[in-house]
């Protein structure tokens, strides 16, 4: 049996799904472990070695463990072709902006509209979600702007880190409810709606939604 390059560690429908997603772009041999959160196994002294805030996820790597959603993904993108601009790509600088933009501003945000309590305490709960939901939408629309006016290669219907990390995001504000301040779904972006349609189609979309058990509508309808 061929030894796993990557060893992911992941709960169902986390950020650990974009990660998923991204190994299979990769022709690398890799594992997937699932944690057992129930029982502790985001607690375990193992796990904290890897991910010292108990998040999800944590990935092995030949270079030792790695945390950060989008460091694992840059990382991967960085060592195997074709999931990003290469560093020496005309293109790199446009992507990284917007990478670190989705990672810094969007994720972060949307672990906000998640997570409102944790900001300011729960008194203030509702206030940091109506803040969190207008970022995420004003947010949203500038990528949207962005991919309707200059139909970059890293952001479209072939699979790439990026395409696949908004996906994601798209799937989850799409399970709010409607009328929720952060809920946010592809009727809503009238250029990246089309291209998450598309990549929900790729055979890796395609498989992680068999081995998560979900639909295979990962972004356009999830739930
Ligand atoms: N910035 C981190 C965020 C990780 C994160 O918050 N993951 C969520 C799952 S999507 C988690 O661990 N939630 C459990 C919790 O916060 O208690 C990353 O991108 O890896």
């Amino acid at each position: 049996m061929t030894e796993p390059l990557y060893t992911l560690h992941y709960t169902p429908d986390s950020a650990a799904m974009i990660v998923r997603l991204a190994l299979r772009l990769t022709d690398a041999p890799f594992a997937e472990v699932l944690i057992d959160r129930a029982n502790g196994g985001l607690d375990s002294p193992a796990y904290r070695a890897m991910q010292p805030l108990g998040k999800i996820p944590a990935m092995e790597t030949p270079h030792g463990p790695m945390f950060e959603t989008g460091a694992i993904l840059l990382y991967l993108a960085d060592r195997h072709p074709g999931l990003a601009p290469a560093p020496d790509s005309p293109d790199r600088a446009a992507f990284l902006k917007w990478y670190f933009f989705t990672v810094s501003y969007l994720h972060t945000t949307l672990l906000q509209a998640f997570y409102p309590e944790r900001t300011a305490g729960a008194a203030c709960a509702e206030a940091v979600l109506t803040h969190a939901g207008a970022a995420i939408r004003s947010h949203f629309a500038l990528i949207d702007r962005m991919v309707a006016t200059e139909a970059p290669d890293w952001l479209s219907a072939r699979p790439s880190i990026l395409g696949y990390y908004l996906g994601v995001l798209v799937r989850w504000l799409s399970g709010f409810p409607e009328g929720h301040p952060a809920r946010l779904s592809v009727a809503d972006l009238p250029a990246l709606g089309p291209i998450l349609a598309a990549l929900e189609t790729s055979p890796a979309a395609r498989t992680v939604a068999e081995a998560e058990a979900t639909a295979p509508t990962l972004f356009t309808k999830p739930y």
